[in-house]
């Protein structure tokens, strides 16, 4: 497949760069953190869209030197910013993928060893579909990162596979709720799943971030319902480098 091949000289040809997304605490009017998203400039076709991609990288392998690169430039840009007054921590999406390699807390540890970055400035991302695979095999992995000190959160929670019985078993620091659950908060049962999982959440003691936050009256919702940290649109699109550095500085 043409895309494939493409793709394997992507990473030679630093066609890839990352796009970062405010989290923001609207509590105490804070930036809380920035997710790390890969983008890929394809020399003719333009910006490939990581879902078109990501499912190739996962299937060829890619997706390992890929993850590899991004959470290097993810750490490294991190601390840059840290520098320079801009003290949030990154978050790098993680594809179960790389949990079947072994070589993941390596990675991890190698990566801050060399950009010099503080573990509890790194957070993960992991997804439901986790849950397909081998689970103790992921809870030991998630306990060794988690020792390192680096934060990991489960992304899209609660509209995919759903992973509630495993919730008390998972070593998380905190859920991220799928933006589709934002889409329609006004009807009355969807307040009340995300309210349950609100509750859910303080119980066992994890954070609860909203994703997908596009307009005043979610924020509204989501803080009468007591979910008090947004990512979305609202805020502030995926943005490059210096136009994030930018926005931190307009929002500090
Ligand atoms: O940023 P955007 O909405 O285009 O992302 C589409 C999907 O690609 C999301 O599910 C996101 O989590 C995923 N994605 C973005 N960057 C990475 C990455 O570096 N690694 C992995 N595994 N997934 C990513
Ligand atoms: O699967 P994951 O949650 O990592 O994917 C994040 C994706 O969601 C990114 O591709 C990002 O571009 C997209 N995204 C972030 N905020 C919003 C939003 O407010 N609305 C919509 N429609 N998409 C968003
Ligand atoms: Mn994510
Ligand atoms: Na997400």
């Amino acid at each position: 497949m043409e895309l494939e091949k493409d793709l394997q000289r992507a990473l030679d040809q630093d066609q890839f760069f990352i796009v970062y997304q405010p989290k923001w605490n609207v509590k105490t009017n804070r930036l809380v953190g920035l997710e790390a998203l890969i983008r890929w400039q394809h020399p003719r076709l333009g910006l490939v869209s990581p879902g078109e991609f990501i499912p190739i990288a996962e299937e060829t392998g890619l997706i390992i030197p890929m993850t590899r690169w991004t959470l290097e430039e993810a750490c490294r840009r991190c601390k840059a910013w840290q520098a320079v007054g801009f003290a949030q921590p990154v978050s790098v999406n993680l594809s179960v993928r790389l949990f079947q390699t072994d070589l993941l807390t390596e990675l991890i540890s190698s990566t801050l060893e060399k950009t010099q970055l503080e573990p509890r400035f790194l957070e993960l991302e992991i997804t439901e579909s986790m849950v397909f695979y081998d689970i103790n095999d992921i809870i030991r992995q998630l306990e060794a990162i988690r020792k390192l000190g680096v934060r990991v959160s489960m992304d899209d929670f609660g509209t995919g596979y759903s992973s509630i019985g495993l919730l008390d078993r998972l070593p998380l620091d905190a859920l991220k709720l799928d933006r589709l659950f934002i889409d329609d908060l006004d009807t009355p049962s969807k307040r009340a799943i995300i309210h349950a999982i609100i509750l859910m959440a303080e119980t066992l003691q994890l954070d609860v971030i909203a994703e997908g936050v596009e307009k005043q009256e979610h924020i509204e919702f989501l803080t009468q319902l007591g979910c008090h940290v947004m990512q979305g649109y609202f805020y502030g699109k995926p943005m490059e480098d210096e136009i994030i550095e930018r926005w931190m500085k307009d929002h500090d």
